[in-house]
C-alpha cells in the first residue's frame, strides 16, 4: 500500500511538470525563496513575468502567496482543481490560492487555533476575487451535512448581496469594493463550516450623490432599475431608465460592458431569499433604495427672500409613501434646519445651496444606515446557534490603495487603512520570522525594512496627527474653515518628510501643488489630497433620518466623534482582532493599468514589488537559510533517495532526515537541524536533491509499474 500510495503521488507530480522544480527554466521558479539572485529586483520581476506569460499567476515566498491579476478566465478554479489541492503538502503542487486555503484550514484543524488571511494589493489587483475563491474552496472541501450546507449557501450568497450594495465601478476597477470587509468563517472541531460573521468598514457613502466621470454609484441602483420586475418598479414609482435619475448619471456611464445588471439583479434577489430576508424586509429595503433615487431628483427654487422652497414635485409624494413619513414633515425637513434653543426647537430656513447640501447628506445617511442594517441582518442569518468551541479563519478584503486625479477624504481613509495593514504585515512577518529562528534555535540576522510607522503616526498620532487636527477644527464651527484647517496642518506637520503643501514645498514641487492641497508620501506612492470640507466631517443630525431609523441613534450628550476618528477606532479594533490570530498573506498585483489580459507592464509591477515589501520579505525569509521544511514532510518526500529511509523509517523524523542528508552528502555548513525543521542554506543544495529525486522517481515509477502490471 505504501508503494502504491507513493506511486499515485509520483504520478500526480509527474503529470504536472510545473510542479517539478526542474521545469524552472521555462516557467520560472514557483517559490522566490529558491531564486539564486533573490536580492535582485530584476530577477524577481523576470520570474514573475516568465510565469505570467505561461498563465502561472501564483508564486510563493515561503507560505506567502503572490498573485498577478490575469484579467481573463484561466480555468484553474474548477472542482477538479479543488480536489487536487485538498490535503496535499504545500510545495508539492504548483502554487495556488487553493493550496493556501487548504493549508490554513488543515493547520487550524490540527493546531485548533484561529487564523486570518490578509489579502492586500492596490485597487483592481484581485483581492475580492481571491477572497471569493477561498470561500468557494471551503464551501466545496468542508464536510457536508444538510445543516452545514445551509450555512455554506448563506456564506456564499452573502457575497453577491454585499457586492451589490457595497461595490461600484470606478476608473480602476469595474467591481471596486467601496467598503472594507472582514469575514470570520467559523468551523466546528470536525472542520464543518458552522457560521460566519462580517465586520464592515467605512462605506464610501459620498458615491451615492456624486461620482467622478467614468464611475458609477453602487451596483444595486442600476440592478434595481434595469432588472426590477414591472410590478415592483410601479410600486416604487421608478421608471426603467437610469438616465432619469440624477444620482445615477453624474459619471455619465450608467452602462458598463463587463457588468450585467439584469442578471445580477436576479442573483441578488435569489440570494436575499436564501439568506431568509423576510418579504417585508426585502420590500422595505428596496423602498429605501428607491427613495434615495427620488430624493436625488428633488429640486429647490429660491423664494423672494432667497430661501429654498420645493417645487411641488412628485418625488415628495413617493418619498412620503416609501419612507412612511408625512409629506409635510419631509418638505419642512428638506428646507429647514432645526435649532435647539434652550428647551425650544426653532426652525431656521435654508438657502438653496444649503438645502441641496442637506438633501445630499440625507441621501448618504439613509444609504449608509441601510448598509449597516444589511450587514447586521446578514450576521443574524450567518450566526452559529451552537455555542460549542469553534475555531475561525478570517478573511480580510478591503479597498486597495488608490490614487485618482482628485483625491478626497474617502481616498485618505482608504489609503490610511492600507498603511495600517502594511504596518501590521511588517510587525507580524518580522516578529514571526524572528520567533521561528529563536524557537528552532537558529541564529538570526536582522534585515533592514522600510517601516511605514512614520506615516501611520503622521495620520493618527494622538494630539499630533492629521486626524487629531481635523477633530479640533471640527469642534470650532463658525470659526474654523477649510483653510484654517490647512494652516493648522502646515503648522503642526511642517518639516515632516512625508507631508507637503504648496507653502511648504520647494520651488519645483510647488508647481505641482495648488494652494488648498496637501500631499502625503504614502508607502505605496504620493497622493495629493484636496483639503477636506469640514462641514462634511461634522456628523449631521437630520430629522428625517431619525424618523427612518428611530432606534439606531441614541441621543447622547457626548462630544460627537468625527467620521475620521470613528474610522481610526474601528481600525484599531480590527488590528486587535487580527493580532490574536495566526496570519497568512496573499499579495495581489496588477499587471497593467488597462485591465488587459496578457499585458505585463514592467514599471507598474516593479513599483508594486517595491511597495508591497516583497524584496524585504524575501530577504527576511532568506536571512541565513533559503529553505526550511518540517522533518516529517521532508522525509516523506525524499526518503526514496536513501536505502536506509526507504520505504519505511523506524526512528524519529529528525533522525531520518539526518540519515538522509548524510547519505546525500550535505556538508555540515549547508544545513542546520532545528527543533522541528531542517534549514537549508542555499537553493542549489535543494535543487541537487530535487534533481536526484526526479531521476529516482522515474526509476521507481517504472519499477512499480512493471511489478504491478498484472493487477
Ligand atoms: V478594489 O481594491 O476592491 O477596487 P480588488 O478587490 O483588488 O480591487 P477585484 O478582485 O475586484 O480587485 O478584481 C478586479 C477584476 O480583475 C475582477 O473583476 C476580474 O475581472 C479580474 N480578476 C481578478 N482576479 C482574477 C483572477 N484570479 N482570475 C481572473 C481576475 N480574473
Ligand atoms: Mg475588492
Amino acid at each position: 500500500v505504501e508503494h502504491l500510495n507513493w506511486f499515485v503521488r509520483c504520478n500526480r507530480i509527474l503529470r504536472d511538470m510545473e510542479g517539478s522544480l526542474t521545469a524552472r527554466d521555462r516557467v520560472g521558479i514557483q517559490d522566490f525563496v529558491l531564486l539564486d539572485a533573490y536580492t535582485s529586483e530584476s530577477a524577481v520581476l523576470d520570474n514573475l513575468r516568465k510565469r505570467f506569460n505561461e498563465n502561472l499567476i501564483y508564486t510563493y515566498i515561503g507560505t506567502l502567496l503572490v498573485s498577478v491579476n490575469p484579467y481573463k478566465e484561466l480555468g484553474i478554479y474548477t472542482k477538479k482543481q479543488m480536489d487536487i489541492y485538498m490535503g496535499v503538502n504545500f510545495f508539492e503542487l504548483p502554487p495556488h490560492i487553493y493550496a493556501l486555503a487548504d493549508n490554513v484550514y488543515r493547520t487550524m484543524l490540527t493546531e485548533t487555533n484561529n487564523h486570518f488571511i490578509l489579502i492586500s494589493g492596490e485597487s483592481g489587483a484581485g483581492k475580492t476575487e481571491a477572497s471569493k475563491k477561498i470561500l468557494q474552496f471551503y464551501a466545496v472541501s468542508c464536510p457536508s451535512t444538510k445543516l452545514l450546507d445551509n450555512v455554506r449557501d448563506r456564506l456564499l450568497l452573502s457575497n453577491p448581496v454585499l457586492e451589490a450594495f457595497g461595490n461600484a465601478k470606478t476608473l480602476k476597477n469595474d467591481n471596486s469594493s467601496r467598503f472594507g470587509k472582514y469575514m470570520d468563517i467559523q468551523f466546528d472541531h470536525m472542520g464543518g463550516a458552522v457560521g460566519g460573521h462580517i465586520l464592515s468598514y467605512l462605506l464610501e457613502k459620498s458615491r451615492v450623490v456624486h461620482q467622478n466621470h467614468g464611475e458609477r454609484s453602487f451596483h444595486i441602483f442600476y440592478q434595481l432599475v434595469e432588472g426590477g420586475e414591472e410590478d415592483l418598479l410601479r410600486w416604487l414609482g421608478l421608471e426603467r431608465n437610469c438616465q432619469r435619475y440624477s444620482y445615477l448619471v453624474q459619471g455619465e456611464c450608467a452602462k458598463v460592458s463587463s457588468v450585467n445588471d439584469k442578471s445580477d439583479w436576479k442573483t441578488v434577489r435569489k440570494a436575499l431569499s436564501v439568506i431568509e430576508f423576510s418579504e417585508s424586509n426585502i420590500e422595505s429595503l428596496f423602498a429605501i433604495i428607491a427613495s434615495v433615487l427620488h430624493l436625488g431628483n428633488v429640486t429647490f427654487v429660491a423664494d423672494s427672500q432667497g430661501y429654498a422652497t420645493l417645487n411641488n414635485s412628485p418625488e415628495i409624494h413617493w418619498l412620503s409613501k416609501l419612507l412612511g413619513i408625512p409629506a409635510q414633515v419631509i418638505q419642512v425637513g428638506l428646507t429647514h434646519r432645526k435649532i435647539e434653543a434652550r428647551s425650544e426647537e426653532v426652525l431656521s430656513p435654508f438657502t438653496v445651496d444649503q438645502a441641496v447640501y442637506a438633501k445630499d447628506a440625507l441621501a448618504k445617511a439613509i444609504y449608509g444606515r441601510t448598509f449597516t442594517w444589511l450587514v447586521n441582518e446578514l450576521n443574524e442569518s450567518l450566526a452559529n446557534k451552537d455555542s460549542s468551541r469553534k475555531t475561525v479563519i478570517g478573511l480580510l478584503d478591503i479597498y486597495g490603495f488608490e490614487v485618482f486625479s482628485v483625491n478626497s477624504f474617502e481616498q485618505f481613509c482608504i489609503n490610511y487603512c492600507n498603511e495600517k495593514l502594511q504596518q501590521l504585515f511588517i510587525q507580524l512577518t518580522l516578529k514571526s520570522e524572528q520567533e521561528e529562528y529563536e524557537m528552532e534555535g537558529i541564529e538570526w540576522e536582522s534585515v533592514p525594512y522600510f517601516n511605514n510607522k512614520i506615516i501611520c503616526d503622521l495620520v493618527e498620532e494622538k494630539f499630533k496627527g492629521i486626524i487629531s487636527v481635523l477633530d479640533e477644527e471640527c469642534l470650532r464651527p463658525g470659526e474654523a474653515t477649510d483653510m484654517t484647517f490647512l494652516e493648522k496642518l502646515e503648522e503642526k506637520m511642517g518639516g515632516h518628510a512625508h507631508f507637503i503643501t504648496h507653502k511648504l514645498a520647494d520651488q519645483k514641487t510647488r508647481k505641482t501643488l495648488e494652494r488648498g492641497d496637501f500631499r502625503l508620501l504614502h508607502y505605496a506612492g504620493e497622493v495629493t489630497y484636496k483639503i477636506f470640507h469640514l462641514q462634511v466631517m461634522r456628523q449631521s443630525k437630520n430629522a428625517i433620518v431619525k424618523h427612518c431609523f428611530p432606534s439606531t441613534e441614541p441621543d447622547s450628550k457626548k462630544r460627537p466623534e468625527t467620521v475620521a476618528t470613528q474610522f481610526k477606532s474601528s481600525l484599531v479594533g480590527l488590528t486587535e482582532v487580527l493580532m490574536s490570530k495566526e496570519p497568512w498573506y496573499v499579495r495581489c498585483m496588477k499587471p497593467n493599468e488597462g485591465k488587459q489580459p496578457g499585458l505585463f507592464d514592467d514599471v507598474l509591477v516593479r513599483h508594486q514589488v517595491k511597495y508591497l515589501g516583497l524584496m524585504e520579505h524575501l530577504r527576511v525569509r532568506r536571512a541565513g537559510f533559503a529553505y526550511r521544511r518540517r522533518y516529517e514532510i521532508f522525509l516523506q518526500r525524499y526518503k526514496p533517495l536513501c536505502p536506509d529511509t526507504w520505504p519505511n523509517w523506524k526512528g524519529t523524523a529528525a533522525e531520518g532526515v539526518e540519515c538522509l542528508v548524510k547519505h546525500l552528502g550535505y556538508k555540515p555548513d549547508e544545513y542546520k537541524m532545528g527543533r522541528t525543521k531542517i534549514f537549508i542554506r542555499h537553493p542549489r543544495t535543494l535543487f541537487a536533491t530535487e534533481d536526484a529525486f526526479e531521476v529516482c522517481k522515474h526509476e521507481l515509477a517504472t519499477r512499480i509499474q512493471a511489478k504491478y502490471k498484472g493487477y
